[in-house]
């Protein structure tokens, strides 16, 4: 029986399934790209919620596995050399996620640092500038008066949409042809962005076609619904 004992995260989450990898997270956009991977890999796993209400992403217990008090986090009992890995960073979950499941990233090398471009463009640019049109759109910035902050934010966003879009043109998903991290890593945060941010009509989405076939493509896998509950809400 594997021992994650080690692990102090593991006393305020405990595993009932300790040769499971443990998730700890909540479903937002970052949240999600780990949820989503696992269940489109089917590595077996098992969900931990971290309530912000409670501020729990703040407890010792999870700043002992990260520091940057964010999910989404994992604990693989199983790691590289038979070792427990605890890791952060969505971006760092979804490539380890992908090399361990040998699913989701191209094979060929080059292949492979194309994946990791569009995961980085994600990492960098969408994530943290959709991050801030939320903030002054629909969070506490809303009611700031000077607008410029909020305008930088939108149009950064937008023009990285129209690059997103110029890229997906004639494409089924970002790297041609086949699915993976690249598109996990970005389109909950696209979906993010237009539905629960409501700021679709602010960055005038309508003109990015090809982003809303892949999003709409995107949001039909079915593990992709499953991961968009996951950890489910108390009671739910
Ligand atoms: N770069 C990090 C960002 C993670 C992140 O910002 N997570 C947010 C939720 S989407 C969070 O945990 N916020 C809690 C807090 O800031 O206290 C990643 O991609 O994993």
């Amino acid at each position: 029986m594997t021992d994650l004992s080690a692990f102090p995260i593991t006393r305020k989450w405990p595993a009932q399934h300790p040769d499971r990898i443990q998730l700890y997270s909540l479903p937002t956009p970052n949240g999600v790209k780990a949820s989503i991977m696992l269940e489109e890999t089917g590595l077996p796993y098992e969900p931990h919620r971290v309530a912000f209400d409670t501020q729990d992403q703040m407890s010792a217990e999870f700043l002992s596995l990260n520091p940057n008090n964010k999910i989404p986090a994992i604990l693989d009992p199983d790691g590289p050399g038979g070792k427990p890995l605890p890791l952060f960073e969505s971006g760092a979950i979804l490539i380890y996620l992908a090399e361990k499941s040998g699913k989701f990233i191209p094979r060929d090398p080059a292949g492979r640092y194309q994946a990791m471009q569009w995961v980085m463009f994600q990492m960098g640019g969408i994530g943290p500038m959709f991050g801030q049109v939320g903030f002054f759109h629909k969070f506490a910035g809303k009611d700031y008066e000077d607008k410029r902050p909020r305008d930088r934010y939108v149009a950064e966003s937008r023009r990285l949409l129209g690059v997103l879009d110029h890229h997906l043109e004639g494409k089924a998903w970002i790297l041609g042809d086949d699915y993976g991290i690249a598109d996990i890593a970005t389109f909950p945060w696209v979906r993010n962005l237009v539905g629960f941010y409501g700021a679709g009509e602010l960055v005038g989405f309508a003109d990015f076609a090809n982003v809303k076939r892949v999003l709409d493509a995107f949001v039909a896998r079915p593990a992709v619904q499953r991961g968009l509950q996951i950890p489910a809400a108390p009671g739910a």
